[in-house]
């Protein structure tokens, strides 16, 4: 087994990189790249999905290739064409921006970058999917993928990394940017704003909702395999849904799994009381006028 001392020699290549009021790793991101994404021309068929970090940008990769390929679980174990070991495509890594301009349509790619970062064609051509999830989740999601991921920082402890989270002092920066920024901007765009918890509790009908979005048309059986190969048990014996096959320089596999409980509340299981506490007094202050509201735990499902 790997030492941690090996993750921290990883990690030494990569650091948070101030970038016009982002963050960027370095190793990882190209500034200049990043800032012509804006400039990228964009088809009717291409499909971003947008998430701040540990939102279930991976799930949604599932789905999307699942609704391309009417629910044959086959064409997932064929996409490895990827070094990194991703389904799709993140538009800000190195080198990824150049091999959009001439791939394939449909171009299907997902994003953490912010608003300002987005190709601005998008206004009128092409499809945005913002996946959001509630935030307590994404930060105990978050800590642990700090763990395995190499490039960034395993964090001191959990009330450390706590701080940061609050603090945007992560890659993503702000949640709360991050999504406000967002929302205000989906009309601006052919947007669905959808959240990790509403498919958590209703997954056909989300995979419905989002089918109809891209025009998709399936039988009942071909949405029904769609559905059934994107439940979290059945991702995680798929070895290129899972994130198994991201190679050991990316991700410490040793250190955890990124397929780790997908569920509504794990929160709950690491906040202390002050922390809560904290935590709501943030959360009431930055999204007093937000319109949309959060599913906290898996038993208020209805
Ligand atoms: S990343 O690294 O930002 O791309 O991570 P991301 O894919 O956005 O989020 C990872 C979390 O999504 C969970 N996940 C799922 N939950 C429920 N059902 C399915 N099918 C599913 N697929 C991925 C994954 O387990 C991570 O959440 P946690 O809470 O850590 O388990």
């Amino acid at each position: 087994m790997e030492s941690d001392n090996s993750k921290t020699q990883n990690h030494q290549n990569h650091e948070l990189v101030p970038h016009k009021g982002f963050k960027l790793i370095s190793g990882t991101h190209d500034p200049d790249d990043v800032d012509q994404i804006y400039n990228l021309e964009i088809r009717d068929s291409d499909v971003f999905v947008v998430t701040y970090p540990k939102s279930g940008t991976i799930w949604m990769q599932q789905i999307l290739l699942l609704l391309e390929s009417k629910g044959d679980v086959s064409a997932i174990s064929q996409v490895n064409n990827y070094s990194n070991g991703d389904l799709i495509p993140w538009i800000e890594l190195n080198g990824n921006r150049q091999a959009f301009i001439t791939a394939p349509s449909p171009r299907l790619r997902v994003t953490h970058l912010q608003y300002q970062f987005m190709p601005s064609a998008l206004s009128h051509k092409g499809k945005v999917i913002y996946v959001a999830r509630n935030p307590k989740d994404v930060l105990v999601s978050y800590f642990h993928f700090h763990k395995l991921a190499n490039m960034l920082e395993t964090p001191k402890d959990f009330n450390d990394f706590f701080e940061k989270f609050l603090k945007g002092d992560v890659f993503g920066c702000s949640w709360f940017d991050h999504i406000k920024t967002f929302h205000a901007h989906k009309d601006d765009m052919n947007m669905l704003f959808i959240t990790y918890e509403e498919m958590v509790q209703d997954l056909q009908s989300a995979v419905e909702r989002i089918a109809l979005f891209l025009g998709k048309e399936l039988t009942d059986e071909q949405l029904a395999n769609v559905v059934k190969y994107s439940t979290f048990n059945n991702m995680r014996k798929i070895p290129q849904a899972n994130y198994e096959q991201v190679p050991g320089d990316l991700l410490s596999h040793q250190q955890g799994k990124f397929m780790r409980k997908g569920t509504i509340g794990d929160w709950k299981n690491h906040f202390t009381v002050a922390q809560n506490e904290k935590f709501d007094e943030v959360f009431n202050k930055e999204m007093e006028d937000f319109p949309l509201s959060f599913l906290w735990d898996v038993s208020d499902i209805v």
